[in-house]
């Protein structure tokens, strides 16, 4: 640990989020422990999280700790924690692609892999799921950089770009069937890297090109969806997920954009400004799977990339879908995503309540 008082912290904007990041060496072992520090140095439990790093929403309320790894082939393990804004929680139940983005940049400042001139390849464990994500980061005489031409919706102006590509080896049907019924309704369960449910918008009286706050608006709506979400959660595998923040929800709609899918997304209570980046995974492997739920809603669901539209614009997910021999359904997904280091000192958690 950094001293009695302060701890080690980067604050990084990673993809469409923001979050606290931390080599493992400087925070707790012991998951209680950890988990009760991160609440002090987000300000959780507290709406505004006023006396802590955290933005008061799911997005910006986020912690990746890193570390070398013991694995052959891989440089750093990654430990993604979603700091619950309101609640005194911490959930290590899901990854976050987002948080991910910024994951090889912050091993490489940290000195956890060394930097080549020009570009450093970063293998990454997704210690919260198993699976392992690619990268390569822009190192010109060994420094990171962060400026770049490329732009993300969600984010003002322009990055460097940060390609993500990631492979699983799970089936991306929890259940086994294309389709499930929860509740009287149709639904899909899928997994490309983030557990998500796929809904048709209209059965929940939902046009699908509502803002967030709208949706947010609708007690009843956050009832019918908190339903379907508990009843999903076991049969995904998921255990009893009323404490967690997975699996997402995703209301269904044809396309506005030009893009494939119209997109709303609660992540689980909150609706997301955006989209994640593995939910965009799941989301666009779904829709190409026959018969799954959306899948009729779709335009050019295989096209490269899919266009999953979201409230704030577009996301391209390049995702490759297969059924192998053994009649399961497989997926691989290609990220482009941008990253930034906000700050880097120490964080002085608040005391104890
Ligand atoms: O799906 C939000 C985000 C995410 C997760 C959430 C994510 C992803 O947009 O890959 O990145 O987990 O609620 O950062």
């Amino acid at each position: 640990m950094a001293g009695a008082d302060g701890i080690r912290c980067m604050l990084m904007r990673g993809g469409t989020s923001k979050g606290a990041y931390f080599v493992a060496d400087d925070v707790p072992r012991d998951p209680a422990e950890r988990d009760d520090l991160m609440l002090r140095i987000m300000g959780s439990p507290d709406p505004a999280q006023i006396d802590g790093l955290g933005g008061a929403h799911p997005l910006t309320s986020k912690v990746a700790i890193v570390s070398r790894s013991d694995e052959p082939d891989i440089d750093v393990d990654y430990l993604f924690l979603q700091v619950v804004v309101d609640e005194p929680v911490v959930s290590d139940a899901q990854t976050c692609g987002n948080l991910l983005a910024g994951v090889g940049p912050f091993a490489i400042e940290r000195g956890l892999v060394e930097a080549r001139d020009g570009e450093t390849p970063v293998r990454i464990r997704m210690l919260n799921t198993g699976d392992v994500a690619s990268t390569r980061i822009r190192t010109p005489g060994g420094v990171v950089e962060y400026d770049g031409d490329f732009s993300i919706d969600g984010v003002p102006g322009i990055s460097c770009a940060i390609e993500l590509r990631i492979g699983g080896d799970s089936p991306l049907l929890p259940t086994g069937r294309v389709v499930d019924e929860i509740a009287g309704h149709n639904v899909t369960l899928i997994d490309n890297g983030m557990p998500v449910v796929l809904l048709r918008a209209e059965e929940f009286a939902v046009a699908g090109d509502e803002a967030p706050h709208e949706l947010e608006a609708r007690p009843e709506l956050a009832r019918a969806i908190e339903e379907i979400r508990l009843q999903a959660g076991p049969l995904m595998g998921l255990g009893d997920v009323a404490a967690q923040t997975v699996p997402k929800m995703f209301l269904l709609s044809p396309p506005r954009a030009g893009g494939a899918i119209s997109t709303r997304a609660f992540i689980p209570s909150r609706v997301h400004t955006s989209i994640g980046v593995l939910m965009a995974a799941s989301v666009a492997a779904g829709i190409r799977i026959p018969g799954a739920v959306g899948s009729d809603l779709a335009v050019r669901a295989d096209a490269d990339p899919t266009l999953i539209e979201h409230p704030t614009g577009s996301f391209p997910a390049r995702v490759a879908v297969e059924q192998r021999a053994d009649g399961r359904w497989y997926g691989t997904s290609v990220s482009e995503r941008t990253a930034r280091k906000i700050f880097d000192g120490t964080v002085f958690p608040r005391p104890r309540l």
